[in-house]
């Protein structure tokens, strides 16, 4: 298979708050590095990305906030700031007024909502080329007509249309399934297999039928992203009906997660195209999952998908470190 990917995630790595402490992110890149050494070693073919488009990006999120994130290590450190990371630490929350601060403290507040993502000096260059990875491999699903998978470096399906979190700015998967819609694509469809739900890519497309977007994850009653996620988001207006949640227990079966997943995929079964949110961090070892899928499980996971007979696109999610990592995203290539 077709791999896209890129060293210019490097750069991004920082410091997290994690349950009230500050420690080494998660999302470090060592994660990509893993992943990318054991695709090698399984003989798949790699290729850089193209320049990512702007108008693309445009059309996912508000111009403003990609010049935000652009912009937003720049205007920190013009504020005078020494600190080695940027981020808001104070959030819009109920009842507050919702409009757009002068400062890029107050900026980088209302156009986040969490305090586990930081904006380093390379961030920017990471995230451009993490959405340029998921543009380039919905082109290539298209041109070549095989499934090509997008290595993307942060992740993206927490990011909104203007605010970041959960380790995600731009949302790669929407950029991929925005791509595969310009080109032609009538009916596209999401399916985030990620522990956590995809509260950006809902977001992003729950006023639209054109995406219908379908998330397996863990019941944010007990889990992250807490606010989003619920069964009862089914999409908004025109999109009602286009967003599906199958939200399981923390802890939950290998067999409840399967029976989502067919739950899942005949919901999407009159799609024409599929981006998938790929996470791994559903496996038995993940630091940050509660569920128990083991490495032969991706494969299953990945032919079960493959059996909807559509053009697909994988775009790299979740999955943080452990010694199987590579493992489990090299068996779901090697069965779809
Ligand atoms: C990103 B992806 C640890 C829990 C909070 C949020 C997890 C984001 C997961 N501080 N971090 O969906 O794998
Ligand atoms: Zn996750």
């Amino acid at each position: 298979m077709l791999i896209i990917a890129s060293d210019d995630h490097r750069g991004h790595r920082y410091r997290e708050l994690h349950n009230g402490e500050m420690v080494d992110g998660f999302e470090r890149p060592e994660r990509a590095d893993i992943i990318a050494s054991a695709l090698r070693a399984a003989g798949h073919e790699f290729a850089g990305p193209d320049a990512v488009d702007r108008e693309l990006l445009g059309r996912v999120h508000t111009i403003g906030y990609i010049e935000l994130l652009e912009s937003a290590w720049d205007r920190w450190v013009a504020a005078g700031h020494t600190a080695p990371a940027a981020m808001g630490f104070m959030w819009p929350t109920r009842g507050f007024r919702d409009r757009e601060p002068a400062d890029i403290v107050g900026l980088l507040g209302r156009h986040s909502f969490s305090a586990d993502t930081s904006i380093v000096p390379g961030t920017w260059a990471a995230v451009a080329s993490s959405a340029a990875i998921a543009m380039t491999a919905a082109d290539r699903t298209i041109d070549d007509g095989a499934t090509a998978y997008g290595l993307c470096r942060p992740p993206g399906h927490h990011a909104g249309r203007d605010r970041f979190g959960g380790y995600c700015f731009v949302n790669n998967a929407a950029v991929a399934a925005q791509r595969l819609r310009d080109r032609g694509i009538e009916r596209v469809g999401v399916l985030d297999v990620d522990y956590h739900h995809g509260n950006g890519t809902q977001e992003i497309f729950e006023s639209r039928r054109d995406v219908v977007c379908v998330s397996i994850h863990a019941d944010p009653t007990e889990e992250f992203p807490w606010f989003a996620g619920f069964a009862d988001e089914r999409g908004v207006g025109e999109g009602e009906g286009a967003n599906l949640n199958l939200p399981l227990p923390r802890g939950a079966s290998r067999s409840a997660w399967f029976d989502a997943l067919s739950t899942g995929l005949e919901r999407l079964d009159s799609v024409d195209a599929l981006v998938v949110s790929l996470g791994v961090d559903t496996f038995e070892g993940d630091p940050l999952g509660t569920f128990s899928l083991t490495t032969d499980d991706y494969g299953r996971m990945a032919s079960e998908i493959a059996a909807l007979g559509v053009p697909t696109v994988l775009v790299q999610e979740g999955g943080y470190e452990s010694d199987d990592l590579g493992r489990n995203v090299v068996t779901f290539l090697g069965h779809h």
